[in-house]
């Protein structure tokens, strides 16, 4: 037993009382106890599920700050060059069960609730989870500070502590309605704020230009400022013993601020300022695709990178030659929203450490990397320069000059080539003035990596190419990749013992150990083992959904899942044009109800509020699952399913029960996706185009264990250059066409041809994403998929292979691709 006391500190203090690493049942009921008593203020007897749930949390967060502490100290003074993770989303998930695994302490908490007389379960459920992102860009995030900790390479996550993170979807009348995410309300457990690390951030004002000795400098002079509290959330890594940090500011109205209004009399003003400022962290942006152009927003994204980097240069030793900066940190930009961190860098090292400029330029590039999410040219932040100068007139003018030296190195290299010079400019001049972010990032940046093979390759060919061709060696890939303790260790339990059983429980953090499963796809008792584990996984996604939605998934049915945010490039629309066909062919006689696989349709999806067509067609996704839910012609054999408010919490009893994963953007726009590979880890096949990371998926699981259907890039390229005509298709198909009659016809709506008339033309005569050229390639692939399933064993088979061949796409993988790519920070011991 080894007991952590004041005897490890560096500073001497009285000897206290300390918890007993590895923890006991004992020490964790006292420590449970104690938590209850006097920090929730109850007694065991009188705790409300809310008290004893905080009281768990803050146990278990005791346990790991032990190991943090240790950590610290083993850490300190190694010099380590560390990664800091810049992300203004991380949809973390439920922390209970991932820290309980991590710290090993599922064992000992769940005797000590059993002692107590809990159920641990129900503590389980009264979760709320900090829904701090959109979609895979946070989510991603998320996997990666896991794995960051796991891999035990030194890394700050930095972000932002949204009051209200991604709205809570409901549904009225099959009609998306947001409510607030009020995930603080019951108490916030897993965090430390830390007032005493706030950093001030200004904002506003002026510049105005000094003479230093005979150096002309220019300096800000700013109008406001808040205060940027940090929170604390302890990241640790699977049974390692190291804990990182996940930093998230909150902004507080500055002392100074309050006291310069109040003190002129004006108390409501003053309390006004104060809202003003904490409106800066009060709420997420739940757009997931197209950026606005809204000031909050780059408050946002200023407030917390300014922040960060002040917070990490703090750490330094107060004598740090910052010329040396690169050995020490690598800023990774996740996505183009800190990208604001490249001009105050530039700033706090010029105007503030008196920096030559040239110097602090070879200093920032070598500090920062970008990685692009997108492939949609509308999601491409930029930001106007009359906002720009209004909120950081010294940003602005920094950025003006990164591209006047860029553009004048482009001149150099290619003559006055005018054409390119726009094309290449940091400033957009239309429709207004605009600091293209994108392309502030990739001058500034040492990398610029895709996240899967086609994504990098097509930002290189169609996103950037003008840059590809100045910079070559700054672009890169690293395909993504998902935590394998939360999604597979965690998320199936069934599975997770299974597989541990076949080869031993090294795959946890060597996920590529999968492969070892490969020859057992050929042994009978496991593949009868596997099946029964994924039956029992839908009877548990049926105890989940019953109890919160009234829902369940039919006996026996193929369970097929599109669970991902609502976008018409994703084509959730193709997907309902499926189920509408089969609903059409048997009630039209065409298909024998005999004849017809049982499945279970699940969708989960949020829409951005402002995003009407995405609305509209959540509208039909339930429209569609009421009509044919309820109709006895259909028998149950067929089954749609829309619970609200898909999350981390639901996917993870969504992924582990699905057989079918539904993955089947038009070619060339998705990225990568993510909840691709978690699905084929936890043993669905997957039906999808080849795009993004689907590629790599199919490489790998083989053509024999993948529905591929669609068009490919080049193709979709091909027929928009030649101008693409979906009404064609609508004439010449006659499945199509009576898909799409019908539910113009109303039989959706009541009778009310208006209600989706808007989906109907928009198909009919624009269809950006071309779902009517793919739509007869996608329901012969589905006859594929019922032709398979009927065969369970080979299903099985197959499904297996999924999980064997999967390894690859752990966020291990990911990071240390980072690390090799781009960061070049060891783990450290
Ligand atoms: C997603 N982007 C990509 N953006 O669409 C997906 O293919 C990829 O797998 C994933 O990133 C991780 O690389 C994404 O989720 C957002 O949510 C942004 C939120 C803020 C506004 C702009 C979109």
């Amino acid at each position: 037993v080894r007991r952590v006391t004041s005897s490890d500190a560096t500073a001497p203090h009285p000897p206290v009382p300390a918890l007993e690493l590895p923890p006991t049942a004992d020490g964790f009921t006292a420590q449970f106890l104690r938590n209850l008593n006097f920090d929730g203020g109850v007694t065991l007897a009188d705790a409300s599920t809310n008290d004893r749930y905080l009281a768990l949390a803050r146990t278990v967060r005791d346990y790991l700050m032990l190991h943090a502490l240790a950590d610290q100290q083993r850490q300190a003074g190694a010099q380590a060059k560390a990664v800091c993770y810049l992300s203004a989303e991380y949809l973390l998930g439920n922390q209970l069960d991932n820290d309980l695994l991590a710290g090993d302490l599922a064992g000992v908490a769940a005797d000590a609730m059993a002692a107590c007389g809990i159920d641990l379960d129900e503590l389980r459920r009264h979760e709320i989870e900090p829904g701090l992102g959109n979609g895979g860009l946070g989510r991603l995030a998320a996997c990666f500070i896991d794995s960051l900790a796991t891999l035990g390479v030194p890394s700050i996550g930095y972000g932002i502590r949204y009051e209200y993170g991604i709205f809570r979807q409901t549904f009225e009348d099959g009609q998306q309605v947001e409510q607030p995410d009020a995930w603080l309300t019951l108490g916030a457990p897993w965090e430390q704020p830390r007032p005493e690390a706030a950093q001030t951030v200004s904002f506003g004002g002026r510049t105005e230009t000094v003479d230093d000795a005979g150096t002309v400098r220019s300096r800000w002079i700013p109008e406001w400022n808040v205060s940027a509290v940090p929170y604390d959330y302890l990241v640790p890594g699977f049974r390692n013993g190291r804990v990182n940090t996940l930093r998230l500011w909150r902004a507080k109205a500055t002392d100074a601020f309050d006291l310069r209004i109040f003190n002129s009399g004006d108390y409501e003003q003053a309390v006004r300022a104060q809202t003003f400022a904490e409106n800066i962290s009060k709420v997420l942006y739940p757009e997931d695709s197209t950026p606005q152009g809204k000031e909050l927003r780059l408050q946002q994204q200023y407030f917390f990178v300014a922040a960060s980097i002040r917070d990490f240069l703090g750490r330094l030793p107060e004598d740090f030659d910052l010329a040396r900066l690169p050995e020490r940190v690598i800023f990774q930009l996740n996505d183009t929203h800190p990208v604001i961190a490249v001009p105050e860098l530039m700033r706090v090292l010029v105007d503030e450490h008196g920096m030559a400029w040239d110097e602090a330029w070879a200093v920032t590039q070598q500090c920062f990397a970008y990685t692009c999410h997108t492939l949609l040219p509308e999601a491409l932040e930029v930001w106007p320069v009359e906002l720009l100068g209004r909120l950081l007139p010294r940003h602005l003018e920094i950025v003006y000059r990164i591209n006047e030296e860029f553009l004048a190195a482009v001149r150099a290299r290619f003559g006055d080539d005018e054409m390119r010079i726009r094309d290449m400019s940091i400033i957009a001049e239309f429709p207004v003035r605009a600091v293209r972010m994108a392309y502030l990032a990739t001058v500034a940046g040492s990398r610029v990596n895709g996240v899967a093979e086609l994504h990098s390759q097509l930002l290189r060919d169609k996103v950037l190419p003008a840059f590809a061709e100045f910079f070559p060696e700054k672009f890169t890939n690293v395909t993504n990749g998902v935590t394998p303790r939360r999604f597979l260790r965690l998320a199936n339990p069934g599975l997770s013992t299974l597989i541990t059983d076949a080869i031993g429980d090294g795959w946890v953090t060597d996920l590529e150990r999968l492969h070892e499963l490969e020859p057992l796809a050929e042994d009978a008792a496991f593949r009868a083992a596997f099946a029964a584990v994924k039956a029992g996984n839908k009877r548990r996604l049926n105890e989940v959904l019953q109890a919160r939605d009234g829902m369940r998934v039919g006996d026996g049915h193929l369970v097929d899942v599109m669970v991902k945010r609502l976008h018409e490039y994703k084509r959730q629309l193709l997907k309902v044009l499926h189920v509408v066909s089969e609903y059409e062919g048997v009630v039209s006689g065409r298909i024998a109800l005999a004849d017809l696989q049982p499945r279970t349709v699940l969708f989960g999806a949020k829409a951005a509020p402002g995003y009407a067509m995405a609305k509209r067609i959540i509208h039909l996704i339930n429209a569609v699952g009421s009509v044919v839910n309820t109709d006895p012609r259909l028998d149950g054999r067929l089954q749609v399913l829309f619970p609200p408010n898909y999350n981390v919490t639901l996917a993870e009893s969504v992924i582990p029960a699905a057989d079918l994963s539904e993955q089947i953007s038009l070619a060339g726009k998705e990225a990568s996706g993510t909840g691709n590979m978690k699905f084929a880890l936890n043993g669905a096949l997957t039906i999808g185009t080849d795009d993004g990371a689907n590629v790599e998926i199919r490489e790998l699981v083989g053509d024999a264990n993948f529905f591929l259907f669609g068009m490919t890039e080049p193709e979709v390229a091909e027929i928009a250059q030649a101008g693409y005509h979906p009404a064609a298709f609508y004439q010449e198909d006659a499945g199509l066409r009576r898909a799409i009659d019908l539910i113009a016809s109303g039989a959706f709506s009541g009778g009310d041809r208006s209600v989706f008339e808007p989906v109907v033309s928009n198909l009919l005569y624009e269809d950006r994403f071309m779902v009517l050229a793919d739509y007869s390639a996608y329901m012969a692939a589905q006859q594929r998929v019922d032709a398979a399933y009927a065969d369970q064993d080979g299903w099985t088979r197959a499904a297996i292979l999924n999980v064997a061949r999967c390894g690859f796409f752990s966020s291990d993988r990911s990071i240390r691709d980072y690390i090799d790519r781009i960061w070049h920070t060891p783990p450290t011991t």
